[in-house]
């Protein structure tokens, strides 16, 4: 006897959650990046409105790697295992149908021993100016390796940008490589950094395994979608008005 043919199930969850399509728009979203420029110092940074992410870290923590993975592009940033590689600010545009809607920022990372003093502090103040003067940055994914955990130049900077997160600048802090660690080691660093995060999200995050790639393009995602652009400056003529 042949069976009837099968009727959807109601009561089942559907395979298709709403969470999935919105990660894959998102992906898809940040898979339009293209490189917009590159900076060596503030004042070469694009004037624009639109809302920019900054990925900070320390060098090597994989911030160039994590955006090569989140928009699907391998030669985006340039990732290497020599730490330091990144030295300028890079900055991709995101958006569709080549309109701009958002900006992504590949910073270099900070703590590289073998980068001499004078290079480092200027690029500490560069860094910091950035995070606490860009008036279109709308959030910051802080990179961290959890084999070692936040250390004192993260601890810097989340100083550095907590009057910002006060205000209600997003900020996610990304556990990188979690491949690395065990199941419960990852569970183990995700609580200590949660405690850490002073207000901000933390997530795990591989870019070898792909893993918390959907999450990471939310946040990313959502943030942009929930970003008021800051007040434009009122547009007074100079001209006297016609009476
Ligand atoms: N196992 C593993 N290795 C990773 C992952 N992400 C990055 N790496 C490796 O870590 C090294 C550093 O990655 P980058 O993305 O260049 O790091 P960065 O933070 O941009 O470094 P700087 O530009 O020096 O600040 C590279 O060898 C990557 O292949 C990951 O999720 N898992
Ligand atoms: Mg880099």
């Amino acid at each position: 006897m042949t069976q009837p043919p099968q009727q959807p199930d109601s009561a089942s969850p559907p395979t298709d959650t709403a969470k999935d399509a919105r990660a894959r728009e998102a992906l898809g979203w940040l898979h339009t990046a293209r490189f917009l420029t590159t900076a060596a110092q503030l004042n070469q940074l694009p004037d624009h409105t639109v809302p920019e992410i900054a990925f900070v870290g320390r060098s090597n923590a994989g911030k160039s790697t994590a955006i090569n993975t989140l928009t699907q592009k391998n030669q985006l940033a340039y990732a290497s295992k020599r730490p330091g590689r990144t030295q300028h600010i890079n900055l991709f545009a995101l958006g569709r149908q080549g309109q701009t809607d958002a900006v992504l920022t590949d910073l270099p990372g900070y703590g590289y021993a073998a980068v001499p003093q004078d290079d480092k502090r200027r690029w500490q103040q560069v860094m910091a100016n950035y995070l606490v003067h860009r008036e279109n940055l709308a959030g910051i994914v802080m990179m961290c390796d959890p084999r070692h955990g936040l250390k004192e130049l993260d601890e810097i900077l989340l100083e550095v940008i907590r009057p910002r997160v006060e205000e209600g600048m997003k900020f996610l802090i990304l556990l990188t490589k979690a491949d690395k660690l065990t199941r419960s080691d990852q569970a183990k660093a995700l609580s200590i950094a949660k405690l850490q995060a002073g207000g901000g999200d933390v997530k795990l995050f591989s870019a070898l395994k792909r893993q918390g790639l959907e999450d990471a393009a939310l946040w990313l995602r959502e943030l942009v979608e929930s970003h008021v652009p800051p007040e434009a400056p009122s547009e007074e003529s100079s001209e006297t008005p016609p009476e």
